[in-house]
């Protein structure tokens, strides 16, 4: 096993990655920025080395700051939490040409992943259902029409190299096709520096539901079960919960199933999340794989008892995994909640500032993934997400009355954050019906 880690992030991930570290007996290096000097998560690592300003550009994504500091601290391996570099092949491969090891997946398969129309042919392959569309990428205009009408409206226009919304565009008709086929090209290449795009039927209504997966060297794949996360604004997802609500058994263990399938076609190491649409009718179908370990996965910790992140350090530094799939249960239902500084009132727009008042909910059940403590500062650089709630209780119902509790207790003051609306949204006619799709947010809070 390693010795000794750096963490190429910050905040609540490189502080629970630091205690995955400190139960393992590895030594933690954690990088900072000028911004994030003097935050308390620091003095939880073994080491600290400031990488320069606080904009991301010249510290978190800063790749030769990194991988000085990685040598000066003379460290075996980077971790690269989410975010930031996490899903950066470039990054991947020059940790490993430096003889650094990579907390992820090699190179090759997060660049083959990255790529979503190569991860629909995978799937494809994998016999794995994926949305009808396209074979691979649309060229023209005048393929994306032919194709649609084969297939039928609405259809779906994605950006290859997209994910999380970005380059998306949906049509109902040939004329609004063309509209959305030039849009999302050219949104593409601005964004991405990559303007393929492909098509997919559109799913009208559906529920976002994704599966953890973990991968050794060896190609041993087992699922840690499924996580729902159709509760979002504009693609930021605001509450999560294992087991996805609507779920019969068989159909879990088919989308888990799949997902194992997609994993080994890609021949692929360490954590990563595959996601998948459930229509109205609980038909599912893959979209994409992510290749890294995701901010909600405390969801699927707290329902299997596995800490993903000691498993992750553990594949890394060449174990296989020690479990069967029989062998990892699914206990009751977790939910987190996103406390991001952000004010409603002024359409979420994050709300930087120091943090005056921090009073931690607690009890039974109740876990806080924080890197924040009174007096704290949020800096306005940053992602706004101050802090990770979940809660795990024998069933729904309980869940979501602990869950209540527990952000009532939360006081974070005088910084606005989300746990008004978490708050709303549990206390939904809708969300407790399971009556809820990707645009429940938009649709029905105010
Ligand atoms: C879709 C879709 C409907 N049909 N694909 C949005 C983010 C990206 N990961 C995939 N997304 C979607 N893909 C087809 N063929 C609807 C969405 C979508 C969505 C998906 C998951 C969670 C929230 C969403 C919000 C809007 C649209």
């Amino acid at each position: 096993m390693f010795s000794r880690i750096l963490i190429a992030n910050r905040g609540e991930i490189a502080l629970r990655i630091i205690r995955a570290c400190r139960e393992m007996g590895i030594e933690s290096v954690v990088v900072y920025s000028e911004a994030d000097r003097g935050a308390s998560y620091i003095e939880l690592a073994d080491q600290a080395i400031c990488i320069g300003p606080a904009s991301p550009a010249q510290s978190y994504l800063n790749i030769p700051a990194i991988i000085s500091a990685a040598e000066v601290a003379d460290v075996e391996a980077i971790h690269p939490g989410y975010g930031f570099l996490a899903e950066n092949a470039h990054f991947a491969q020059i940790c490993a040409d430096c003889g650094i090891t990579f907390i992820g997946p090699r190179p090759e398969s997060m660049k083959m992943l990255g790529d979503k129309v190569a991860a629909r042919a995978i799937a494809k392959k994998a016999h794995v259902p994926v949305v009808p569309g396209s074979e691979g990428k649309i060229k023209d205009e005048k393929e994306a029409i032919k194709l649609a009408n084969k297939i039928g409206y609405p259809v779906i226009i994605k950006a290859a190299a997209g994910g999380g919304g970005r380059g998306m565009r949906v049509a109902h008709n040939d004329i609004s096709l063309r509209n959305a086929f030039a849009t999302a090209k050219n949104e593409a290449e601005a964004a991405f520096k990559d303007g393929t795009v492909y098509l997919e039927k559109y799913v009208v209504e559906p529920r976002h539901v994704e599966v953890q997966v973990m991968a050794d060297k060896s190609g041993n794949v087992l699922h840690f079960f499924e996580r729902d996360c159709s509760i979002q604004r504009r693609h930021q997802k605001l509450i999560e919960e294992s087991p996805c609500p609507v779920l019969d058994e068989h159909t879990r263990e088919e989308l888990c199933k799949s997902a194992i399938k997609v994993i080994k076609e890609a021949n692929y190491e360490n954590a990563a999340t595959v996601e998948f649409l459930l229509d109205r009718d609980k038909r599912f179908y893959f979209i994409e794989v992510n290749t890294r370990i995701q901010v909600e996965h405390p969801v699927t910790e707290m329902v299997t008892g596995v800490d993903l992140i000691k498993m992750q350090l553990k594949v890394a530094g060449g174990q296989n995994l020690n479990l069967r799939q029989k062998d990892i249960e699914h206990n009751g239902v977790a939910i987190e909640c996103r406390i991001n500084a952000e004010d409603p009132a002024r359409n979420f727009a994050p709300c930087p500032g120091k943090v005056e008042k921090f009073i931690l909910p607690g009890g039974m059940g109740v876990r806080v993934d924080t890197h924040i403590s009174q007096g704290a500062m949020v800096s306005p650089h940053y992602d706004s997400m101050i802090a990770k709630l979940i809660v795990h209780r024998p069933t729904r119902g309980e869940a979501i009355i602990t869950m209540k509790c527990a952000l009532s207790e939360f006081r974070i003051e005088p910084i606005k954050t989300t746990i008004p609306i978490c708050h709303k949204i549990l206390s939904h006619n809708r969300y407790l019906q399971n009556k809820v799709d990707t645009s429940f947010i938009e649709q029905n809070i105010t």
